[in-house]
């Protein structure tokens, strides 16, 4: 069993969502023809479904709450896109690192860090993942080899890149999945870390997740290149496009690509063609693109496709479906209690987690 997977199992036990008996639980690889024709185990959707579903109806909760206020500053939802980040945990091991842009609330729930702290974070609350002092951008979840959040366009790249480096360096078979977005990729960092990870070969995987936009500019106004895969020609790097409204193919693509990185021959650009539902950030009337292209991904939702596909292959009925959404929207409202229960951090925190060396020269009293 994928560790990460038995982690998720663990946090269900924590929020007491009891855990449906699966028959057949082992591994995300394919399951015998005997018991079904599925191409992933039970445990496997099982945990797709939750996973993305725990994420959705966290930031529609979130959502609401930034109206309320109760939620300041900025607020990037990753709605519409979940399958990109629980088809890369489910082909990843323990131990691999993730790192990714400011739309970073998804990945660590699937990971498995407490929603109680998520959104304690989004909150600015001591109990936070980040202490309350990083917000919506800055998730973090060190246990977890979750590396953040991060609000500079394209600035995680090379950072994922000296993740990854670490690991060839001290050799381990450890991967690092690098997430961001169609509009980092114009950014020249993206293009030197790309360069220095094939020279180097390097064991990152680079996940450019295209929702098409980069706030209100498409793909299309950036460049005449819109077929993201192909950016890694110019580096002899293998690419694949993926569609990631299916998350078994986001799957396989990360095993893949993973794969290759644990042999020692480098990196692998996966573009994810993705959508994201809501606007940019929380304040985006999103005229910049119509009604009926919103639909016509609302119809292939990632997470509609695994309940399909769960009830095709009798791995869930109505029963669990909505034994499930009840557990998730007590997990979510039990965080929102959480946060607003906790505390708002001592001033005194200011200077505190900002260098390593804590007299560092700049710091005054
Ligand atoms: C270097 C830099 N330039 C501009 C911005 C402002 N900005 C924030 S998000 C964003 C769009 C990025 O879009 P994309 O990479 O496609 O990610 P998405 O929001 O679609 O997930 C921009 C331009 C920034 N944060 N950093
Ligand atoms: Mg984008």
């Amino acid at each position: 069993m994928n560790p990460l997977i038995g982690n998720w199992l663990e946090f269900l036990k924590l929020c007491k969502i009891k855990i449906i008996k699966q028959s057949g639980m082992a591994t995300a690889k394919k399951t015998r023809a005997t018991t079904s024709k599925a191409p992933f185990t039970k445990e496997t959707y099982t945990f797709w479904f939750e996973s993305m579903l725990l994420m959705r109806r966290f930031e529609e909760k979130a959502g609401q709450l930034y109206g309320q206020q109760k939620i300041r500053g900025f607020c990037h939802l990753y709605i519409g896109q979940e399958a990109c980040a629980s088809g890369a945990i489910s082909a990843l091991k323990k131990g691999d690192s993730y790192i990714t842009a400011y739309r970073d609330h998804a990945h660590p729930l699937a990971l498995g860090t407490d929603p109680n702290a998520i959104m304690a974070e989004l909150y600015g609350k001591e109990t936070g993942v980040s202490k309350g002092k990083g917000g919506s951008m800055h998730m973090f979840d060190k246990e977890r080899n979750f590396f953040g959040g991060h609000g500079i366009v394209g600035a995680q790249v090379p950072l994922g890149v000296g993740i990854a480096f670490a690991e060839k360096y001290n050799k381990t078979d450890k991967v690092c999945i690098t997430y961001m977005g169609d509009g980092a990729v114009r950014q020249g960092a993206f293009h030197e870390a790309l360069n220095l990870a094939m020279h180097f070969k390097i064991p990152v995987i680079f996940a450019i997740e295209n929702n098409g936009y980069a706030m209100g500019t498409s793909v299309q106004r950036t460049s005449n290149v819109t077929d993201l895969a192909k950016l890694g020609d110019a580096y002899e790097m293998p690419s694949e496009s993926v569609d990631a409204m299916k998350v078994e193919e986001v799957h396989n693509s990360v095993a893949r690509a993973a794969e290759r990185a644990r042999k020692g021959d480098g990196p692998t650009l996966l573009e994810f063609r993705t959508y994201r539902y809501k606007g940019h950030s929380m304040s985006d009337p999103a005229k910049y693109r119509t009604k009926e292209e919103v639909q016509a991904y609302k119809r292939r939702d990632p997470i509609e496709q695994v309940k399909l596909a769960m009830q095709k292959y009798k791995f869930g009925d109505e029963a669990y479906f909505q034994e499930v959404e009840a557990k998730i929207k007590k997990a979510v409202l039990d965080s929102v209690k959480f946060a607003e229960d906790s505390k708002f951090p001592d001033p005194s925190e200011i200077y505190k987690d900002v260098y390593v060396q804590e007299d560092y020269p700049f710091i005054k009293d």
